[in-house]
């Protein structure tokens, strides 16, 4: 993956925020979205306002703390100041990375937006850097450190911004299942295959990377899901894909793996919930992750879509349940969606199922369509939503202050069997 779209919205201090008092997402969504931010870091952890507020974050996560007062009065065109300024004193020693899921006001900052995987790899491309400011969240922080140099420092502005879905697969569970996957499958016949290869989605932690990178398997974006399942089945028997079920599901399905050999794992039940038999006809296992933004996404929301304009194109993205990817026209990466927009030749129109501020900005990008999101109710991703410019002004002056807060770090070993895996990815080949 390479194409990585550079920054190419302008500041309008007058377009409310999404999630501001004034703004069409606040007057849909959560009345949350329009509460200080700063109140969600005082408290335990948590994954804030929005869709995914009703899981529970582990207790592990990192709590972010208060930051200091004069961030969190500034007003917006204060801090939209402060950040310019502080990037012009930064220089070539600072990247600003924005994943697509961010608010415009992050946005503006951003000398790369993409996706997590593209992201990373822009980083790559400045080796001048000495900082690496994430705008996203926890796991696309990590990637960038596994993939930079040790003396490159890569800062997340929130560490409270994880992923829900990412933290759905934590590593005690996922070595657990192993074990008794390993245990039921050691009296089969050895046919040269592996019994089971595990897969792991970018959205997880290093910690997970890592765990199939010493386990044979492999790293997998949405954009390269079923290449990677091609891989994984070539090597063995069985795939055990973690943490998004809808991923593995949509992808296996397209594939041809009947739904019956999908069976999924209940990380709190033995053997996941199933019996033996069942697993071991499986042909993927399916760990039981959701993204809380997509899985919100339904057939009835298509149906009103092509009701209001019969010509509607329905794009959404793959981690949505199976019955709306079959529903939909076609279903793809959030990069897949901004390419087919950007396709377009003829004025068109977009029902799209995909997190809300990269729908509202492909919108404003190509005013000659009719882009919409599917879901009218939708709320922001609620951990990307945590990265408020207070936030990354406060990283970046602290920076220019010579003092690097927030730092993500992974360890050496863990970088060591998560960049395997992730080589593996890059050299699979469709
Ligand atoms: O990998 C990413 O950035 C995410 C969250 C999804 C996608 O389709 O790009």
């Amino acid at each position: 993956m390479t194409s990585v779209q550079v920054k190419i919205q302008s500041f309008d201090p007058a377009r409310p925020a999404p999630g501001s008092a004034t703004s069409p997402v606040a007057a849909s969504c959560t009345p949350e979205l329009a509460v200080s931010p700063w109140n969600f870091d005082a408290g335990a952890p948590a994954y804030g306002p929005g869709s995914s507020m009703e899981d529970v974050a582990p207790a592990e996560t990192p709590r972010q703390g208060v930051i200091p007062e004069e961030y969190r009065l500034a007003d917006d065109a204060e801090l939209h100041e402060r950040i310019c300024h502080a990037k012009e004193r930064l220089g070539n020693d600072l990247v600003v990375l924005g994943h697509f899921y961010q608010r415009d006001e992050v946005i503006e900052h951003a000398d790369f937006v993409g996706d997590s995987f593209q992201l990373a790899n822009a980083a790559l491309t400045r080796q001048d850097a000495k900082y690496i400011v994430f705008c996203g969240v926890h796991f696309m922080a990590e990637t960038a450190d596994i993939l930079s140099r040790d003396d490159q420092a890569v800062v997340l502005p929130n560490l409270a911004a994880g992923c829900s879905m990412a933290d759905m697969a934590d590593s005690s569970s996922v070595e657990e299942c192993w074990e008794q996957l390993m245990e039921l499958y050691a009296d089969e016949v050895d046919d040269g295959r592996a019994a089971v290869v595990p897969v792991t989605y970018m959205n997880s932690s290093a910690a997970l990377k890592s765990f199939v990178g010493r386990n044979g398997g492999i790293v997998c974006t949405s954009s390269n899901a079923a290449t990677v399942l091609e891989w994984a089945f070539e090597r063995g028997r069985r795939v055990l894909f973690f943490p998004d079920q809808h991923l593995g599901r949509n992808t296996a399905k397209a594939m041809g793996v009947p739904l019956e050999a999908m069976p999924m794992w209940n990380p709190r039940l033995p053997l996941g919930g199933n019996d033996e038999q069942a697993l071991h006809a499986a042909q993927v296992i399916l760990w039981h992750g959701f993204c809380s933004v997509h899985k919100r996404f339904t057939v009835e929301q298509i149906d009103d879509a092509r009701a209001r304009y019969p010509e509607a194109n329905v794009i959404v993205h793959p981690e949505s349940p199976m019955e709306v990817v079959d529903a939909a026209d076609s279903s793809g990466s959030t990069d897949f969606i901004r390419k087919a927009v950007a396709a377009a030749t003829e004025p068109s129109v977009f029902a799209i199922g995909t997190e809300i501020n990269m729908v509202n900005r492909l919108a404003d990008e190509y005013p000659q369509h009719t882009i919409f999101c599917l879901d009218p109710v939708i709320c922001p991703c609620s951990t990307m939503y945590r990265i408020h410019p207070g936030y990354l002004a406060w990283v970046l002056e602290e920076l220019v202050a010579g003092r690097i807060v927030n730092r993500i770090t992974v360890d050496a070993a863990t970088t060591e069997h998560a960049k395997t895996a992730l080589q593996r990815m890059l050299d699979a080949k469709p």
